[in-house]
């Protein structure tokens, strides 16, 4: 309490006001849980961490890593993912496992090895441990178009039907203020930590798994240090993985339905619509240019580019 009277603070998109520390901005039942875990999580060398910006692809990396992580470890026909959300299975460090303990029992919580968490924690704030073990990150960052237009999306279906104006939250967005944001100060951590420490951190992009998820998931199982057999691809098993863990798969799932998450959201707040370019339904042309001028201002210079639409080449690339 002493410390969050100390730091900026703005209005939140909705409910609770956000607050700036380390360059980020956090309600205070996040910021709680967060410093906990800066401060207490110890990263073993072959831990294993999916790190998203909100509504950039979490639920999808989750399933798509749980699965291909720890294929060998349980028969085809009964993944977990058939009984358990992605979210149950690859849990939260700052929204679950610390929200209400500053010293979770990890060891119990992870039932297969090696242990697969996830954060939505920016690269500067992670706890020193993640960067000096041998731990990996798996990161998917999403146009910020979509991300936008998702996490409004969100707040405004899923959050006790209070209303919030796009053009409210496009203000606040366009100025970073949106939980863990800046969004771009979140994505460009990632993205030159990636570029530094490729081995470490593998950087993936929403539109690039829509578009091969193939291709992607061998990568990602190259990565983690299980890359698929020559056996396993003629088996097919990327293809069943990619399957497994698509949207329309998941949507469906009993499991995705019902309950929610123990951070309140209810399961099926996580699947919407699955798609590149759904900004183009919601989106004026002033706050799309406006947007155009600010990606191009904030990539400038970095190597990232977003792709915008699946049916275009609409390609902001940075200068
Ligand atoms: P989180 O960061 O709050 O956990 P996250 O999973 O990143 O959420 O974002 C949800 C988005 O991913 C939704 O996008 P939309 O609003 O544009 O539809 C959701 O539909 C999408 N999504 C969820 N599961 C999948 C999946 N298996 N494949 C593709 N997209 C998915």
């Amino acid at each position: 309490q002493k410390l969050v009277q100390t730091l900026p603070k703005e209005k939140g998109w909705l409910g609770p006001d956000l607050y700036f520390y380390q360059g980020f901005w956090y309600p205070t039942r996040i910021l709680k849980a967060f410093i906990s875990f800066q401060n207490h999580f110890q990263a073993f060398n072959s831990d294993i961490i999916v790190a998203t910006f909100p509504k950039c692809g979490t639920t999808w990396l989750k399933a798509l890593t749980f699965s291909t992580l720890y294929r060998n470890q349980f028969p085809w026909d009964e993944n977990p993912l058939l009984t358990f959300g992605p979210h149950q299975l690859v849990r939260f460090f700052e929204n679950d496992l610390y929200l209400n303990n500053p010293f979770p029992d990890l060891q119990n919580v992870c039932v297969y090895q090696p242990r697969l968490f996830s954060t939505h924690v920016s690269y500067t704030s992670l706890p020193t441990s993640t960067k000096d073990s041998g731990c990996k990150i798996v990161y998917i960052c999403r146009n910020p178009m979509d991300m936008l237009i998702s996490f409004w999306q969100f707040m405004t279906k899923v959050q006790d039907g209070e209303s919030l104006s796009l053009d409210e939250a496009f203000d606040k967005f366009k100025h970073g203020i949106i939980v863990h944001g800046p969004f771009f100060d979140h994505v460009l951590g990632y993205w030159k930590a990636s570029q530094e420490n490729p081995n470490k951190i593998l950087f993936l992009k929403y539109e690039d798994l829509k578009e091969d998820t193939g291709s992607h998931l061998k990568n990602l199982a190259m990565f983690l240090g299980v890359p698929f057999t020559d056996d396993e691809e003629k088996q097919g098993v990327i293809e069943k993985i990619a399957k497994i863990c698509s949207f329309e798969n998941l949507k469906e799932l009993e499991v995705n339905k019902k309950g929610a998450h123990i951070s309140g959201v209810p399961h099926t707040g996580f699947f919407r619509k699955g798609e590149v370019g759904d900004w183009s339904n919601y989106l004026t042309p002033f706050m799309i240019e406006c947007l155009e001028k600010l990606i191009q201002q904030k990539l400038n210079g970095s190597g990232l580019t977003f792709k915008l639409s699946s049916k275009t080449s609409n390609n902001i690339a940075s200068a």
